[in-house]
């Protein structure tokens, strides 16, 4: 079965022709879902231009910027209606190359979910600012410690899912729709006992455009890491009362 390779876009017409032209040439069977949210800049009708020479690109266009995390999910379902699997996720901006996407489908083959990780050995960051990179320690620690998240990059959004993991998590029922969607997702998935890998890369800065990542986001992260932790100290709770018989209050 082809893969699917799903790239949310908000503005990024100077970067998705380059990019799907980098992943079609890759020695492996995938299709490109871009989820375009009405960009201003035209990278929706460009996408659609794009599909109509290659049977191999699909363009789903949702109304406004409604966020990286619905987004993601509006491409996974896509997917699944083209019986595409398995389903890589990445960024339209070249931090997530192409070249690393075949590692990633390689990894299923022991892993149920992988992530492209800039913090396991030989992974890192490139042309990153010190601001973003401390942004980004700081919210992998946090996640990792307030979630038990076993992963070294829990807020990275280039991974690889085998279909079955997707379709095993109820899409509908995740309350983020900004970036810690990832956070969220990764928590579904190691919750549901799904098998997590990952192979190193360098993420670079983005190569084109401008960055859609708000202050907004980062509170909402930091809500959505408590509110999950929340959820996992009553399940641990409930866990606690079946095999006691009594309250651990
Ligand atoms: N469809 C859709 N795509 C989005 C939205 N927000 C961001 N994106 C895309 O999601 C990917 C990640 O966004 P970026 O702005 O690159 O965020 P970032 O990588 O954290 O920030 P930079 O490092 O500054 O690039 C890019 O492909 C964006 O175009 C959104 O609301 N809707
Ligand atoms: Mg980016």
């Amino acid at each position: 079965m082809p893969a699917a390779v799903v790239i949310p876009t908000y503005n990024e017409s100077d970067n998705i022709r380059n990019l799907a032209e980098g992943i079609l040439a890759l020695p492996i069977r995938a299709h490109v879902i871009v989820v375009d949210d009405n960009s201003p800049d035209g990278t929706g009708a460009l996408v659609d231009a794009l599909a109509t020479q290659e049977p191999r690109v699909h363009a789903v266009h949702r109304p406004a910027k409604l966020g990286l995390g619905t987004a993601h999910i509006a491409g996974m379902r896509q997917a699944f209606l083209l019986g595409l699997e398995p389903i890589v996720t990445m960024d339209a901006d070249f931090s997530h190359h192409p070249r690393y996407i075949p590692g990633l489908i390689a990894g299923l083959d022991q892993n149920d979910v992988m992530i492209g990780s800039r913090y396991v050995p030989g992974g890192g960051t490139r042309f990153f600012s010190i601001q973003r990179q401390i942004l980004s320690n700081v919210a992998n620690a946090f996640a990792r410690t307030a979630l038990g998240l076993r992963a070294t990059d829990c807020t990275a959004g280039f991974r690889a899912y085998r279909r079955p993991v997707l379709e095993s998590l109820n899409l509908d029922s995740i309350f983020s729709n900004g970036y810690s969607f990832l956070i969220e997702l990764l928590f579904l998935c190691q919750r549901h006992g799904w098998r997590i890998g990952e192979i190193p890369i360098i993420y670079e800065d983005r190569r084109a455009g401008k960055s859609k990542i708000s202050k907004a986001e980062i509170y909402k992260a930091t809500y959505t890491v408590l509110r999950l932790s929340w959820r996992r100290g009553r399940m641990k709770a409930q866990a606690l009362r079946g095999r006691t018989g009594t309250t651990p209050y």
